[in-house]
């Protein structure tokens, strides 16, 4: 510790040698990032004029419980290649570390919240200051550093990125309600199959999560569950100078006392302070010897001090935790004791998750801290340590040493052309995996960057062909004994280090979060990887949330969805999805593809994997059938080619001023086509169209529409021969909204059908006439147009 001379504000009036101060500095910072995370959210709140009668918000408390851990993060521990997924709502402390480091704006500050402004929760798509992981869906971040040191393993085992220096450490500062959330159970289980090292979770443990206080049998579980998953687990529970008061007399006592205590109590005392604490020890503990002592020798003030003076919020202790835990990469959770609003007016209060400063207690904290009016924005104001010796010692700091941490990674070329594989009965879904295994045979390039994941599901949906030649990844290296021993199986799951196809547990929340790292290895990691993952289509939903996140963060990566709809046939009812094909539709960064046949398929595949390498690009999702199909004796010309990616074309062209065309997505291009050879008969200008994706035509027509050239948008274009009164029946195995839309485009009159409800079993046939998808169906429907 040093030696210079402290005021009760805990700053420094004398000039220091920076190396020998590291101490001050750092507990200057921590007092400061603590004032900047309170006063940005303060003036999001009191000083911005409101003009929609809606709360700001923000979180005070929730980021005065992470200021000593983020502080010694930042400041001390944190190399350039570590990466952080910081609690969404402790957003502020992170934008206020990052201004301190000057790699933030103080415009962005006065903006928190406000539009173009710093965001509610981290971002890494939206913030200007190199958010690394974005977080706002509580348990999403913390799994994500799993994944994304499993990523980091992946490449370096496949030596796709240089072992010279040290693994980045991936690290969560979570909140202790966040361990509520299943996903992060199911992505520790996942991290530890796969041996995932490199990964620290930091519980801010608070005891408070935003409507109650934790139950206090949780985390006693908890720290179990970690050792079984063989994770070191640190628990920082008292700071120093409660360590200091149990060596004295009655310390053993007033230690059991704290262990005793219900959470609820503490922070209740937590919030009422020195003479409440003083009550409450005198009648519980007065009659043990030595506590009179210590309470006679603290004031209130003093008392509280100590009392609430857990690890947490205890900068040497905390550090010494990280250091310590630096020396390996064991995972290893630390769970902080810390008090929620720690050093503000309302900690430990129960209902402080949202509480917010009044305008008279944010100027006795801002007198507190020795900052004058005015100078609430300054970076160094209220802090009496020399600003250039300040500023050298955060130019110093290791994490500093970097001038940009987001790598740019070159882009893995993409043929211009892929084989489509021979015809015959095929569905999509086996089509899929004849091109991926084309691919690993024949534009080594490209497959060399291709990794593929699945939930349990990789034979099922085609994956096999690739797995086969390509083998499954794990740290070290696994014989198949069904084909060393015993030649009983067609796959070979032979795995190790050069392995390019990562299999998980059945777990769609895992797979989403692993595509989202796999998806940013580029940035986060200078590799780009073309991530590939498949699951059943309906359970998409399943991990809906995860596959957002994904999205949210600009990860790119490839969802082939297969089987889907009701065209899974005898599979079973309960597989069935409607409703993804809006999910597709409306997910932003994300776009939807329903081929109807391979050759379309094939071309979307290899446009998928320019899309998600494209600066405006995106991630794709590919809906497949499971239906073998007749494929077209064809050659896609290059105007079709280009067709199929726009989301749609004429399969038969109607003739100028046609009365009524059939537009068909998916598998139920079969039945299209029957429908449509029985109403040329009698319409002989009728038209067919296949759209290849809803979403990809939806979205060029309504930006097209915003700049007042909706007719230009390649949908308008396809319906332009047709007669204005024209009638359109559109069709999929989906919901029928997702096709609906387009009589908007020239005013055309629709007969929407599609899938409105699910589940029940039967072959193709019957369902399809029990859901109204048949070529009748499509038929009677094109009869009321005619009729209306
Ligand atoms: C999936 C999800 N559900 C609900 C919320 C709303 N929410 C934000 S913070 C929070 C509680 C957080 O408590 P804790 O993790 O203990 O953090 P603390 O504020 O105590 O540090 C909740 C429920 C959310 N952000 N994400
Ligand atoms: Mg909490």
């Amino acid at each position: 510790m040093s030696n210079a001379t402290t005021s009760p504000g805990g700053t420094v009036s004398t000039p220091l040698d920076v190396t020998a101060n590291v101490d001050l500095c750092l507990s200057a910072l921590e007092r400061k990032v603590l004032w900047l995370s309170t006063w940005i959210i303060h003036h999001a709140n009191h000083l911005r004029v409101a003009r929609d009668g809606l709360k700001v918000g923000g979180h005070q408390a929730s980021c005065a419980s992470m200021v000593t851990l983020m502080t010694a993060l930042y400041f001390d521990v944190l190399r350039p290649a570590d990466r952080v997924a910081v609690k969404p709502h402790g957003s502020p402390v992170f934008h206020a570390i990052q201004y301190l480091f000057g790699r933030q704006t103080r415009d962005q500050l006065q903006r928190f919240r406000a539009f173009g402004g710093a965001q509610s929760y981290p971002s890494r798509t939206k913030d200007i200051d190199d958010v690394d992981i974005s977080t706002g869906s509580v348990g999403m971040g913390v799994a994500m550093t799993s994944f994304a040191a499993l990523v980091q393993a992946f490449l370096r085992n496949r030596q796709l990125m240089s072992e010279d220096t040290l693994p980045g450490r991936m690290i969560a500062v979570a909140g202790d309600a966040e361990f509520d959330e299943g996903n992060i159970f199911e992505a520790l289980l996942e991290a530890w199959k796969h041996h995932v090292r490199d990964v620290w979770w930091v519980i801010d443990y608070n005891r408070q999560s935003l409507d109650a206080i934790v139950a206090d049998r949780f985390f006693h579980r908890l720290d179990t569950v970690f050792k079984t998953m063989e994770w070191r687990v640190v628990t920082l529970k008292y700071g120093k100078k409660l360590e200091a008061a149990f060596t004295r007399r009655g310390g053993d006592a007033l230690r059991a006392w704290i262990d005793d205590c219900p959470n609820s109590s503490y922070s209740a005392l937590a919030y009422q302070g020195g003479a409440a604490w003083r009550s409450r020890l005198q009648r519980d503990l007065g009659d043990t010897s030595g506590i009179s002592e210590l309470l006679d020798e603290h004031d209130d003030e003093a008392l509280h001090g100590l009392m609430t003076n857990l690890a947490g919020h205890d900068l040497d202790a905390v550090r010494e935790a990280f250091h310590a835990a630096a020396a390996d990469d064991v995972p290893t959770c630390f769970i902080a004791y810390t008090i929620k609003g720690y050093g503000l007016p309302f900690e430990g209060h129960k209902d402080n998750h949202s509480g917010l400063t009044t305008p008279e207690q944010i100027a006795t904290l801002r007198t507190s801290m020795g900052i004058t009016e005015g100078e609430e924005w300054e970076r160094f104001s209220g802090i009496d340590i020399q600003p250039d010796v300040l500023q050298e010692f955060l130019s110093n700091v290791p994490f500093a040493q970097a001038s940009s941490r987001r790598h740019e990674a070159s882009q893995v070329p993409v043929p211009s052309i892929l084989r489509v594989p021979p015809g015959g009965q095929v569905s999509t879904q086996a089509g899929f995996g004849r091109v991926l295994a084309d691919i690993a045979r024949n534009h080594t390039e490209l497959a060399d960057r291709i990794v593929t994941t699945s939930p349990d599901v990789t034979v099922s949906t085609n994956l096999g062909g690739w797995v086969n030649r390509r083998g499954v990844f794990s740290q070290s290296a696994q014989v198949d004994v069904f084909r060393e021993d015993q030649p009983l199986s067609a796959q070979d799951w032979s795995m190790g280090p050069e392995g390019q196809h990562l299999e998980l547990g059945i777990a769609e929340n895992n797979l989403f979060v692993l595509l989202a790292a796999l998806g940013l290895s580029g940035p986060l990691f200078g590799t780009r990887l073309l991530p590939v993952g498949t699951l059943y289509d309906p359970f998409i939903s399943r991990g809906l949330d995860a596959l957002n996140y994904a999205c949210y963060q600009d990860a790119r990566f490839i969802l082939v969805a297969t089987p889907a709809g009701i065209s899974l046939a005898p599979e079973g009812g309960a597989h069935q999805s409607v409703v993804t094909p809006l999910i597709g539709l409306g997910q932003p960064g994300l776009t939807a593809f329903e081929p109807s046949y391979v050759d379309e398929l094939t071309e979307v595949l290899r446009w998928s994997f320019e899309h998600i390498q494209a600066d405006r690009g995106g991630s794709v999702y590919l809906r497949l059938s499971t239906r073998p199909l007749d494929q077209p004796q064809r050659e896609l010309s290059a105007d079709l080619r280009r067709q199929v990616v726009d989301g749609g074309y004429w399969f038969r062209s109607p003739a100028q001023g046609a009365e009524l065309a059939i537009v068909v997505s998916g598998p139920v291009v079969a039945e299209a086509v029957d429908a449509y050879d029985e109403i040329a008969e009698d319409l002989p200008g009728a038209g067919l169209m296949v759209v290849t994706s809803a979403d990809r035509l939806q979205r060029n027509w309504m930006a097209a529409r915003k700049v007042g050239r909706g007719g230009e948008a390649h949908v308008a274009q396809l319906l332009k021969p047709l007669a204005p009164t024209a009638g359109l029946v559109t069709v999929l195995d989906g919901h029928p909204a997702t096709l609906s839309w387009l009589g908007s485009v020239c005013q055309h009159r629709v007969q929407p059908l599609g899938v409105e409800s699910f589940g029940q079993s039967g072959d193709i046939p019957d369902l399809y006439r029990a859901y109204g998808l048949d070529a009748a169906a499509i038929l009677d429907a094109a009869a009321r147009l005619c009729v209306e």
